[in-house]
């Protein structure tokens, strides 16, 4: 039962996941100091003041490893994302607030078109990064918002410290 429905949602994913992945093909902007857009969570960070390197990889089973992350308020992480799976994936970072709410936005307009610095769209088998400046310490989530995604529990923890 519990495959029946994984399979049902990956077919429908897929599908869905092709209109948004076109939409993607927008290059993320590159570092601008002076663009930066100060969020709860944080904000985009500097490439050039990395610290520290975090690897993730995202699978068919709508899971992210680790799903459960710790790093230090302050730091500029790079996150560098693996999609192993075999249709589109994405990381967004977030509060638990935004993310459900992108969530729900995304479930009505799969086409929504976006590309913003906390998050990363990762065709099957290429890798995405995030770099990212946690300038509050707090409980965040990553998650990949593709329709159906999030709901079959494709959701990560970061806790700032
Ligand atoms: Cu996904």
């Amino acid at each position: 039962m519990k495959t029946t429905l994984a399979w049902a949602l990956l077919a429908w994913s897929a599908s869905a996941a092709f209109a948004h992945g076109d939409a993607h093909k927008v290059n993320k902007p590159s570092f601008d100091a002076s663009k930066v857009e100060q969020r709860v969570f944080g904000r985009a960070g500097d490439p050039r003041q990395v610290i520290r390197t975090i690897r993730l990889d995202m699978t068919d089973a709508f899971r992210f490893t680790p799903a459960d992350i710790t790093v230090k308020r302050g730091e500029t992480v790079k996150f560098v994302v693996a999609n192993r799976g075999k249709v589109l994936h994405e990381m967004v970072l977030g509060t638990t607030e935004d993310l459900k709410a992108h969530a729900d936005m995304m479930r009505r307009f799969p086409d929504m078109e976006h590309a913003d610095a906390n998050m990363a769209h990762v065709k099957p088998g290429a890798k995405g990064e995030i770099v990212w400046q946690f300038t509050q310490a707090g409980e965040y989530q990553f998650a990949c918002l593709l329709p159906g995604h999030y709901e079959a529990g494709m959701v990560g923890k970061v806790v700032v410290k």
